[in-house]
């Protein structure tokens, strides 16, 4: 994928969510940077299921990787179970991050992908380029004979 000047690619894997594949996936963490954890939004199980998974990930990584929590399904509108602001304070709690999507109606998929790119290891410096093209201007500094009254007039003091 594209991300402001660069091009990223990431490698997915996908485990599979079955108990008797259970014993697979540390090795899988293991070798991540990322760890993406899904859930229903119209299943509390399946949202409270994932502090067991957090839990898994920080075991085999420490602070060494990156979590984005899932709530998945937002299409169906009727059947939430969870709130985002409830999924938003737990993400706030377990220090990971968080987006809601829908597979199903394509719901901000691309914006989950772009997010965990931008916070790979080394893509620190795509925020700051930015900030090297601004110029920090302060009005108080400098010569204070002319600059007060451009101040006060709106001019500027550069
Ligand atoms: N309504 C709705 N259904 C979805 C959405 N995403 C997936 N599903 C359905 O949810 C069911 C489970 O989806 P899977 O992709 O198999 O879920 P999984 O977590 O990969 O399951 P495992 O591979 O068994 O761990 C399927 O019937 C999907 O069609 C969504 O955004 N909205
Ligand atoms: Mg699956």
């Amino acid at each position: 994928m594209y991300l402001e000047d660069r091009t990223v690619r990431l490698q997915l894997w996908d485990t599979a969510g079955q108990e008797r594949f259970r014993s697979l996936i540390p090795s899988y963490i293991r070798d991540s940077s990322v760890a993406v954890i899904v859930y229903d939004v119209a299943s509390r199980q399946s949202f409270l299921n994932t502090a067991k998974w957090i839990d898994e990930v920080r075991t085999e990584r420490g602070s060494d990787v990156i979590i984005v929590l899932v709530g998945n399904k937002t299409d169906l509108v009727e059947k939430r179970q969870v709130s985002i602001e409830e999924a938003e304070s737990k993400s706030r709690d377990l220090n990971v991050m968080f987006i809601e999507t829908s597979a199903k109606a394509g719901f901000n998929i691309k914006p989950l992908f772009r997010k965990i790119a931008a916070a790979l290891p080394g893509m620190e410096t795509l925020s700051s380029a930015k900030q090297e093209d601004m110029v920090d201007v302060n009005l108080r500094s400098g010569n204070n004979n002319g600059s007060q009254s451009q101040e006060q007039s709106g001019g500027c003091a550069c």
